[in-house]
């Protein structure tokens, strides 16, 4: 799983960014990169990308195409995933469902067996984007109870709520290799709007 170390220590985590079509995985995978914004078409395959950062250990980014007859070919992309980053159209409440049921079968593949997971409900800078409690009560997140989660609201568009994404990917790495007591006191997840700390 990802590179190690001669005195263990993972090289390079790899994080893989999933959602339904049109999410806005691309968007956020160049804004996360630094990059002024791209004007994106329908990703089929994938893009990659690392991101260094001093200090840090460098994250491989994996941004995967979420349109329905690609989403066969997800679990391709899972082995050695070190956190699952998954983005949510908060705009789109009618293909939430869809959204879980899709997280709910990534979850369920064998090498993603105590990965942790973040939750983006991005495009909040949309007016009619439902807000991320209405978000979190819709998600039913709590029952992914063997797996270290957190959710954020963001917009990959204003760049809002990203610095507090790249934070919780630092700390779900953590959760990765120690458990999540960081997080909570105990398994699962919290949910958390940068706007409202
Ligand atoms: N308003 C707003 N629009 C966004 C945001 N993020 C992405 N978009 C727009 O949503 C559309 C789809 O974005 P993409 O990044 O291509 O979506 P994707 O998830 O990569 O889609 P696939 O590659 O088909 O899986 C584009 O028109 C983006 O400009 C956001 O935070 N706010
Ligand atoms: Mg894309």
């Amino acid at each position: 799983m990802g590179s190690v170390n001669s005195r263990g220590h993972k090289t390079k985590v790899q994080v893989v960014i999933m959602g339904l079509d049109s999410a806005g995985k691309t968007t956020l995978l160049y804004r996360l990169k630094g990059y002024q914004l791209v004007k994106t078409v329908p990703t089929i395959g994938f893009n990659v990308e690392a991101l260094e950062v001093l200090g840090y250990t460098p994250l491989i980014l994996w941004d995967v195409g979420g349109q329905a007859q690609l989403r066969p070919s997800w679990k391709d992309y899972l082995e050695g995933t070190d956190i699952l980053v998954y983005v949510l159209d908060s705009t789109d409440a009618a293909r939430l469902p869809e959204a879980m049921e899709e997280l709910t079968n990534i979850l369920r593949d064998p090498n993603m067996v105590d990965v942790p997971f973040l939750v983006l409900a991005n495009k909040q800078d949309v007016s009619d984007a439902l807000p991320l409690l209405e978000i979190r009560n819709r998600l039913g997140l709590e029952r992914f109870q063997d797996h270290c989660w957190e959710l954020l609201a963001c917009s990959a568009i204003t760049g809002q709520g990203l610095p507090e994404a790249l934070k919780s990917l630092r700390s779900l790495q953590k959760s990765h290799n120690h458990g999540c007591l960081h997080l909570r006191a105990h398994r699962g997840g919290r949910a958390r709007n940068p706007d409202q700390d």
